[in-house]
C-alpha cells in the first residue's frame, strides 16, 4: 500500500475542515449502510438490542466510529502510534476481522460522495481512500 503523501495528507486535512460539521451523519449513515449492504458484519454488534439502520445504537456507533476518524485526522502522521489503543481494542477485545475495516472504509466513501459530490473530487477521493487504507492498516496493526 503506499503510503500518503504530503498532497494527499494535505487533501485529506482540507476535505476534513470542509465536512467534519457533519461528522456524525456521515458515520450514522456509513454505519446504517455498512449494516445493510455487509449484514455479515451485524455479528460484531450482536449485543445491540435493535440493529436496524435507525437505531439509536447504530446512531452512538456512527458518531463514535467518526470520532475515531476524526482522532486519526490529526495523527494523520503516525497513525500506527496513534490508534495503537484502537487497535488492540479491536483486535484483541472485539477481535474485528480486518477486512471489515475496508468494508467501513468503503461506507464511508460513499456516504462522503453522496453528501459531499462537489467537494468529493477524484483527487479528494483518492487521497480520502489512501488515508482510510492506512487507518485500516494501523487498526490492524495488532493482529500481526
Ligand atoms: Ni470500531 C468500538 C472506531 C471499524 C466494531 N470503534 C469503536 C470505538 C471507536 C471505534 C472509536 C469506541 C472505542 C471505545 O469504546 O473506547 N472502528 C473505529 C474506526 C474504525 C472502526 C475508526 C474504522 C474506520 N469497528 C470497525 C469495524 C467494526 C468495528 C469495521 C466491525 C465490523 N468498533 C466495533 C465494535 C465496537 C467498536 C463492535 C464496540 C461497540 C460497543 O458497543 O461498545
Amino acid at each position: 500500500m503506499t503510503s500518503l503523501t504530503v498532497k494527499d495528507k494535505e487533501a485529506v486535512k482540507a476535505f476534513w475542515a470542509k465536512v467534519s460539521g457533519k461528522a456524525d451523519d456521515i458515520g450514522t449513515d456509513a454505519l446504517a449502510r455498512m449494516l445493510t449492504v455487509y449484514p455479515q458484519t451485524k455479528t460484531y454488534f450482536s449485543h445491540w438490542k435493535d440493529q436496524s439502520p435507525t437505531s439509536p445504537s447504530v446512531k452512538k456507533h456512527g458518531i463514535t466510529v467518526m470520532s475515531g476518524v476524526a482522532d486519526a485526522v490529526t495523527k494523520i502522521d503516525d497513525l500506527k502510534g496513534g490508534l495503537l489503543g484502537l487497535s488492540e481494542l479491536h483486535a484483541f477485545t472485539l477481535r474485528v476481522d480486518p477486512a471489515n475495516f475496508k468494508i467501513l472504509s468503503h461506507n464511508i466513501l460513499v456516504v462522503m460522495a453522496i453528501m459531499f459530490p462537489a467537494d468529493f473530487t477524484p483527487e479528494v477521493h483518492v487521497a480520502m481512500d489512501k488515508f482510510l487504507a492506512a487507518l485500516a492498516l494501523a487498526l490492524a496493526e495488532k493482529y500481526r
